[in-house]
Order: structure tokens, then sequence, then C-alpha cells
């Protein structure tokens, strides 16, 4: 049995589950609560040095972490990883351009917005961030006007990579009205078999 240490409001632990309830992966989770600085405990950093969820345990007791290493462990075999090897790279291209180039932005305003809810206090650095966070919607619109996904005609884990804070985004004061090729994709998304949205797990498993 795997277990997942994180929580569900994070979009970085959300992947992961989207990802499990997809291929239908029996894990349990155990909540870890960043707020009271659960992720810098001792018996944590065992786990984890870096202090951060989530963390994948394995069934045979290894501890593996990053959001995007774990997708990628997980969906090996699967036909949510390519098989070509351009196909390959291109797909690692996006989820690193998701850790670099989006979550840095999108993430971290909906952070201070929305889980903090200190909007004023972190008004300089949720300005900072907003050119950041435009440019990586209008790379993401381009490509998806003219495919579906970002790895072929199926879905794969760079689009879980690239849904987890893209579809919450306006929780971090990006509106998605001016990028209607990344509504329509949230859409194909969304109708996929088993996806849930953040706000539908975070309702249904609230202490996940
Ligand atoms: N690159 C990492 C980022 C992980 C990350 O930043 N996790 C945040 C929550 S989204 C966290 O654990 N913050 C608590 C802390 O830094 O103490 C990944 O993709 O897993």
């Amino acid at each position: 049995m795997y277990t997942v240490y994180g929580d569900l409001r994070s979009g970085n632990c959300y992947k992961i589950k989207a990802l499990m309830d997809l291929l239908e992966i029996p894990h349990q989770w155990q909540f870890i609560d960043i707020f009271k600085g659960e992720s810098r405990q001792p018996e944590f950093l065992a786990k984890n040095p870096n202090g951060r969820i989530p963390v994948l345990q394995t069934p045979d007791g290894d501890y593996l972490c990053e959001s995007n290493a774990i997708l990628f462990y997980l969906a090996e075999g699967s036909s949510w990883i390519p098989e070509g090897r351009l196909e390959r790279a291109r797909m690692l291209q996006w989820m690193f351009f998701e850790q670099y180039s989006h979550e840095p932005f999108i993430a971290t305003s909906r952070y201070w917005i929305t889980l903090l809810g200190q909007a004023d206090r972190f008004a300089r650095e949720i300005a900072d961030r907003r050119s950041g966070g435009e440019a990586a919607l209008k790379v993401m619109e381009s490509h998806l006007q003219t495919h579906d996904f970002f790895t072929g005609d199926a879905p794969g884990i760079a689009d879980i990579a690239l849904f987890a804070y893209t579809h919450v985004a306006d929780e971090g004061g990006f509106s998605l009205s001016p990028y209607p090729a990344i509504r329509r994709w949230i859409d194909r998304m969304e109708a996929l078999p088993r996806l849930r949205t953040m706000k539908q797990i975070t309702a249904q498993e609230p202490r996940q």
C-alpha cells in the first residue's frame, strides 16, 4: 500500500491524488499541516529533508518527493506517459515548465490570497508575480490552440501537472477569461472518468 503525506489544498499534492484516482491506485493519505509547521519537524524531515509536501512512501518503504517525480513514478507503464523518446522528453519539458514558469507565480499568489487569506499584506509580492503568471498562461494558450493535450492526442502526466494550479488559477487572482483554449482543455480534463477537481476532493475528503 502506498502512503501519501500531503494536504489536498496544495496543488502539488492534488496532482498525486488526481493521478491515483485516475489509475485507481490504492493508497492511504497522511494529512500534514504545513500551517502548523508539520513538514519541518524532524520526523517529516527524515522522509524529505527539503521539508515539503507531497511525499510518497512506496510499499517497500522508500520515500519519494517532488510532485512531478512522483507522477512519473506512479504512471510508469501506463498510457499517461507517451511511448516515443521525443514525446517523453516533451512531457518532461512541460513538467519543468510547470515548476519553473507557472507554479512560482500562480501557485504562490494563490497561497497568499486564498490559503493564507492575506492579499493586502502580500499585495506587492502578488503584483510582482502577475506578469510571470500571465506569461505562463499565454504559453499554454498558444499550445492548446492547436493541441487537445500537452503531449499528444491523449492526456498525460504533463496535463495533470499543469491542470493542478491552472484549474484554480482564479484563487490566485488569475482570470481564465482571456484564455478560451485553456478553458476548453480544462473542460476536457474535467470530463475524464474519475477526475475530480480540487474543490470536489476537498469537499469530500476534508482532512486530506
Ligand atoms: N517542487 C515541489 C514543491 C513542493 C512545495 O512547495 N510544497 C509546499 C506546499 S505546495 C510545502 O510543502 N510548503 C511547506 C513548507 O515549505 O514548509 C513539488 O513539486 O513537490
